[in-house]
């Protein structure tokens, strides 16, 4: 398994990082990992945790699930978080001297779901502030605009906006976070620059938490399975949303401004390796 980057990470994909806020870095893992992944993702679909949940829209066909804090209950996962490349890809894509893991999340459309996911962008959900955080999405199959690919807005980490959240299943929070409500893109489509890659097991997309996305539905017989993690960097900061967001597991004991400490046993110093 392989603890570096299969290849090294080339000075235009660190470029496009910065100035799109996400990038599609192929072949990071190598096939040990992916099948490692695989099969730990397995055994949280066969026995979800407490955070495990279906969260299709109702009514809609498919399974679209989500469980998530894996690496807490099983040392697959939690040898993915410490011991693959994520804390090196994170490092040199944020140019940080330390990278933080905050949460991994399984999003797994299977054959035949044709959810949604819904456009957002993920800073104002979570649990942390700063500019150099990213989020990091691990494909796990051959992904296709058929089997639900996710779509993302180049440049919208940019924008200096905010955007009210909503949770994935739709509908809106009960309580309002103040935060403006995000356009209405797929009936714009031709006015923002959209990218969407296919991808193969073993491939990273890293995005901006700023970067706006949604994915397509899986209208296709294949699987899509991704591992999902969240990382901050240097200036990463502790933060706490409005009421009903998302948030750490435990009471992680911080106040909102404070440093990720080195040592926490809800978030882990992943880069530079213990
Ligand atoms: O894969 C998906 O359905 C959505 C991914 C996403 O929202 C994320 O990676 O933050």
């Amino acid at each position: 398994m392989n603890l570096s980057p299969l290849r090294p990470i080339a000075a235009d994909e660190i470029h496009a990082f910065k100035r799109d806020g996400v990038v599609c870095l192929r072949g990071m893992f190598d096939r040990e990992w992916v099948e490692r992944a695989q099969a730990a993702l397995e055994r949280i679909l066969a026995h979800p945790t407490e955070e495990g949940k279906l969260i299709n829209p109702p009514g809609s066909p498919g399974r679209f699930e989500r469980d998530l804090f894996m690496w807490m209950y099983d040392a697959d996962f939690r040898a993915l978080a410490t011991q693959s490349p994520i804390g090196e890809i994170g490092a040199t894509l944020l140019q940080s001297r330390q990278v933080t893991f905050l949460l991994d999340m399984l999003l797994v459309k299977e054959p035949h779901t044709p959810a949604l996911t819904p456009w957002h962008h993920d800073q104002p959900y979570n649990w942390v502030d700063g500019r150099q955080v990213c989020g990091m999405w691990l494909s796990l199959d051959h992904v296709t605009a058929e089997s639900g690919a996710a779509e993302w807005i180049k440049g919208s980490h940019k924008w200096g906006r905010w955007f009210a959240t909503r949770p994935f299943e739709g509908g809106t929070y009960s309580v309002d976070d103040d935060l403006e409500p995000l356009p209405d893109i797929d009936s714009n489509r031709s006015s923002y620059d959209i990218v969407r890659f296919d991808t193969e097991p073993g491939d990273v997309i890293v995005n901006h938490l700023l970067t706006v996305h949604a994915a397509l539905g899986n209208v296709s017989s294949r699987r899509r399975r991704a591992i999902v993690y969240r990382l901050a960097g240097d200036d990463g900061r502790f933060a706490e949303r409005g009421p009903g967001r998302p948030k750490p597991k435990r009471d992680p004991g911080l106040r909102p401004g404070d440093p990720f400490p080195a040592n926490h046993d809800q978030f882990l110093r992943i880069w530079p390796r213990a």
